[in-house]
């Protein structure tokens, strides 16, 4: 038996066990081995303390740096023995307490064992300094199953292994809040399906999509020094034998307002400074680069570099990444040019030319280099961007802009672009590893999306990214809590219903019609009067009595997520949500003889969604475009739908401190996190549910024949009461369903061990009779 088997034997009914008699008994222990408990402090770190003596209510506790404490002994949580320290996997655990959960995984982490299984859930402690758990031997390990400590490489094998045996699609979904390891976690999934091969060099080519879109879509945070700014979703294809075939990238929602501004102390999109500092000396001439410090989008947040980060040799690697996915010189040199056309563009600046504030373009270096990398003309460009054409009563008005609209303007449009070549690089990239493939065989997704995040101030983007993680965290819950529990309700066994934390009313909140957050803000958006105040009015007024909703002063407003309140500043909201890009500016790249920018207005064009609607009610194109956070929404529900048709495995990526340090594991925030995403009820679940399950009739097939009286014409129901009998196991180890038994963790183990033994006698006998035959 397993030492797994033995505890679950000894699994305490109740999550928090009390204390019990025992624990008023020291001396059943002897004076040597005292009775260990964990004690809370009163800044709320547990303590584990050897308990000198217990009465009254209280109890004298101990410390290892010799200071006594005297404590209410209901206050004190049992500390598993010792042989239990750093266990694999939380479910053995004999006390699953915050404390005892918490130390089991620092016991790990402080010797870089930075996964722990929680049931059927990966937890991952992101180290924040290289750990030697990767590469081609443990790689090896994993495949030829030598190794068996909880790894990401493991659970990638597990997926590989029930994509063949079950022909069901696997996803791999990465969880966590920023800075928690999830992009790094993907990587480390890919390197794993990747040494499988495919032969083709395909596999080299996937691996090398990550540097390519981590330079474009990653940006320094406040919280991640590399943090996504857009979520992906990655499909590896395999072919019937199980070698990778092709791959395919869906990314969402790419945080465009980073390329115009970004608070201070954070950086936009890699791929500038990667540029600047790595360009060649003939590159820099044609495309007129400066330094970082010299252009207005970049030089506002005052942060330049990254700690331990080479941008210049970055911008090599990048280099020689797109030629791995095919994008020739010529259009490697397009890309460039538009990166710095954007940069250009962020330089342009207006005069005043009138007291109504109406502006026209300063005529200078960066209005033309711009027109230079764009290959557009130089008055064509300063009319785009300081005036209007509008149809005023069948008439056309040339209308001239003031200077916050000029600049609004040349920031959408730096956006768009910007944007769109981040669409037109994953089209090529998807093109490259999907050359001449018709889809066969199956696939593993592996999803990595920006983590929650919960800033000083937070933004629509913000909004936007946690929305997807409650989103997200519902298919969690969904599948591990309830879709486990009605399985118990189905078969009819009996299950007390353990309530796990769900979040529906927070998603309701947001996607209730026609009074839910997005719908106002869609409807706010349309509307030619609507300003971001009158937003945060609409929703005050009609939240107000939502438990999940907290108005707040001016333009504020704060939601309860899954994990914690975030408040949001609805200043831009309308803007961003409308996302409209000029007509005039359309036309504007329409006219350029630089082939991307044609290129990014036809796709436009057939999406017909960037195209200016309603605020300016006298445009002439009048288009129904979707507002950012509707096309979002219905992204999430495509990925939700992908991935319900996917067999998942969950990993749970968490972050140790807020300093990005190694070696530094900060309890609460740890705790929080534990809390916050479900683990600790999966464990709790997990323990106390039945887990192993299997039909009447497989279970009879499988052990009837060691069943000592013959069963052989038995219905299968029968065949199983009678097995459960012969081998004594305990009621409450298992129960019976209408079609399925249910055990609860281990018992399986001890039966199988026993159908192995008599397995291996039949056969021990059956040649021993061969032998004496011959
Ligand atoms: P995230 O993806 O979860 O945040 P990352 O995967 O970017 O977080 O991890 C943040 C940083 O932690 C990385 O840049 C590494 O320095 C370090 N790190 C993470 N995992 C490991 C590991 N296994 N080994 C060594 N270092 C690691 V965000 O995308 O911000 O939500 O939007
Ligand atoms: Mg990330």
């Amino acid at each position: 038996e397993s030492s797994s088997d033995s505890s679950a034997a000894f699994v305490p009914e109740s999550f928090l066990s009390r204390i019990d008699s025992r624990w008023s008994d020291t001396s059943s222990y002897g004076p040597k081995k005292k009775l260990q408990g964990w004690c809370q402090l009163p800044d709320g770190e547990w303590k584990l303390g050897s308990i000198l003596s217990t009465s009254g209510g209280e109890s004298i506790i101990s410390f290892s740096e010799g200071k006594v404490l005297k404590l209410k002994t209901e206050s004190i949580l049992p500390a598993n023995p010792e042989i239990l320290d750093g266990v694999d996997d939380l479910m053995q655990l004999s006390y699953l307490s915050e404390p005892s959960v918490l130390h089991n995984l620092q016991y790990r982490y402080d010797r870089d064992m930075i996964y722990t299984k929680a049931g059927p859930v990966l937890v991952a402690i992101n180290p924040f300094k290289e750990v030697q758990l990767y590469g081609n031997d443990y790689i090896e390990a994993y495949r030829s199953k030598s190794a068996d400590s909880p790894h990401v490489y493991a659970i990638a094998d597990t997926a590989i292994h029930e994509m063949i045996r079950d022909e069901v699609n696997q996803s791999i979904i990465i969880s966590g809040e920023s800075g928690a390891g999830k992009t790094e976690t993907a990587k480390i999934a890919m390197q794993y399906l990747a040494s499988l091969g495919g032969g083709t060099g395909m596999e080299h080519e996937i691996l090398q999509t990550n540097p390519i879109l981590e330079a474009f879509g990653n940006a320094k945070t406040a919280r991640n020094d590399n943090s996504s700014r857009f979520g992906k979703l990655i499909e590896i294809h395999f072919s019937p034998s199980g070698k990778i075939s092709g791959a395919k990238i869906q990314t969402f929602l790419l945080e465009k307002s980073r390329v115009v501004q970004c608070a201070h102390g954070e950086r936009s999109y890699h791929i500038f400074y990667q540029l600047c500092a790595g360009a060649s000396k003939s590159l820099r001439e044609k495309l007129n680069l400066r330094s970082v410090e010299e252009y207005r989008y970049l030089k506002h947040s005052s942060c330049f570099v990254i700690n331990g980060v080479n941008d210049a040799e970055r911008f090599h690697s990048i280099t020689a990444a797109l030629k791995v996915v095919h994008i020739r010189q010529q259009y490697q040199d397009n890309v460039y040019a538009m990166l710095a056309a954007i940069l250009w563009l962020g330089n342009i600046s207006f005069t005043v030319i009138d007291n109504e504030n109406h502006v026209e373009v300063v005529e200078d270096e960066a209005v033309q280099t711009v027109s230079k990398l764009l290959g557009c003309d130089i008055q064509d460009l300063k009319l785009a961007l300081s005036t209007r054409k509008m149809i005023v009563r069948k008439e056309n008005i040339i209308q001239k802009l003031t200077l916050s609209q000029a600049i609004d303007t040349r920031d959408a449009l730096a956006k768009s672009l910007y944007a769109s070549l981040f669409e037109w690089l994953v089209e090529q990239i998807n093109k490259s590893l999907n050359i001449g493939k018709r889809r066969t065989g199956r696939s593993i997704s592996i999803l990595d999306i920006y983590g929650f995040e919960s800033f000083e101030r937070n933004s629509f983007e913000q909004f936007c990214i946690n929305y997807a993680n409650e989103r997200l965290q519902q298919h969690f819950n969904r599948h591990l809590f309830k879709l486990e529990q009605e399985e118990y309700i189905q078969d009819g066994i009996d299950w007390k219903k353990v309530d796990f934390e769900d979040n529906q009313d927070c998603l309701n909140l947001f996607e209730t019609k026609p009074l839910g957050l997005l719908s106002l803000l869609d409807e706010e958006s349309t509307f030619p009067n609507g300003t971001d105040l009158t937003f945060a009015n609409k929703l005050k007024q009609h939240l107000h009595s939502n438990s999940c909703f907290k108005g707040e002063r001016d333009k504020a407003f704060s939601i309860c997520h899954y994990a914690g309140e975030v408040s949001y500043d609805t200043t831009g909201f309308l803007e961003k949500n409308r996302d409209l890009l000029h007509i005039d500016s359309i036309q504007l790249l329409a006219s350029c003889s630089c082939n991307l920018p044609q290129i990014f207005v036809s796709k436009m064009l057939s999406q017909s969604d960037a195209l200016e609607v309603s605020p300016y009610r006298s445009s002439p194109v009048d288009s129904q475009k979707l507002s950012v956070a509707t096309k979002f929404k219905g992204q999430l529900f495509q990925l939700m739908q992908r991935l319900g048709n996917t067999t998942p495995h969950f990993i749970r990526c968490i972050k140790p401190n807020r300093l990005q340090l190694p070696s530094t594991y900060e309890q609460g925030l740890i705790l929080h996190q534990l809390k916050c995403c479900g683990v600790l009820e999966v464990v709790r679940i997990s323990r106390s549910g039945y887990p192993t399950r299997m039909s009447h009739q497989k279970f009879a097939r499988r052990y009837g024949f060691l069943l000592l009286e013959n069963v052989a014409f038995q219905d299968p129901l029968c065949v199983s009461v009678a097995i459960l009998h012969q081998f004594n196991i305990l009621p409450e180890m298992y129960q019976v369903g209408y079609t399925k038994l249910f055990f609860r963790t281990g018992q399986i183990g001890a039966l199988e061990d026993t159908r192995n033994r008599t397995l291996h006698g039949i056969l021990r006998v059956q040649s021993c009779f061969r032998g004496h035959q011959a």
